[in-house]
């Protein structure tokens, strides 16, 4: 290969990489920023694999049969709140499943609820994209109005972080759990972290009491 065609892989590779960190807010450690890039080919393969998530993939009556393993909360319509008092509480959120316009999440029915749980609760939190588009999930020390891109300002408490998932087929819907200690009580958000999704709305709070 000659130099200059090396040369214009590493800049493509760079760009990649810069695409792909503002997409997923990721900071690419330094032995994959450009002079290495093989780790950084390593790292983009991974991520490929990550972003048809770490759970299986459903078919609605697999999301179905999930949801009525979740635990039941106190719903208020009015306030669209759910409450826990539980201290492990099995929760499934869906993204953007059909039925509406626009980006959100919706629990037990209700469309990004406020979520009430106390603290120390252990939360067994599977995503369900059943959207089309990437959606992921993380829980932050903020509050809206959020900008284009949350994740690159707050970080996931709790170990909320799930990588966005690829949107798929109707009817064919790849998850990904991960488990949150909400230790510390406080109001924060719940957003997915797909640059503008929170800007347009996809989000809600959750207050640890
Ligand atoms: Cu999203």
């Amino acid at each position: 290969m000659k130099n200059s065609k090396l040369l214009l892989l590493a800049v493509g590779l760079s760009v990649i990489g810069l695409v792909g960190s503002l997409i997923l807010g990721f900071s690419f450690s330094s032995s994959a920023t450009g002079n290495n890039f093989m780790g950084m080919i390593s790292m983009m393969g991974g991520m490929g694999d990550m972003m048809n998530g770490n759970g299986e993939t459903l078919t609605n009556s697999s999301v179905s049969s999930l949801q009525q393993k979740a635990t039941t909360g106190t719903i208020n319509k009015g306030e669209n709140s759910i409450s826990f008092t539980q201290n492990t509480v099995n929760l499934v959120v869906l993204a953007s499943p059909p039925g509406r316009s626009g980006e959100y999440f919706e629990i037990d029915n209700l469309i990004n609820p406020t979520l009430i749980v106390k603290a120390g609760t252990t939360i067994n939190l599977t995503l369900v994209n059943e959207d089309k588009e990437l959606h992921g999930f993380e829980i932050v020390n903020a509050q809206p109005p959020f900008s284009r891109y949350p994740m690159m300002v707050n970080n996931a408490m709790f170990n909320s972080f799930i990588m966005p998932i690829w949107g798929t087929n109707t009817n064919s819907y790849d998850s990904s759990s991960t488990t949150i200690s909400a230790s510390a009580s406080g109001s924060y958000t719940y957003l997915c972290p797909v640059p503008g999704h929170a800007q347009m709305g996809m989000y809600g709070k959750i207050i640890v009491s």
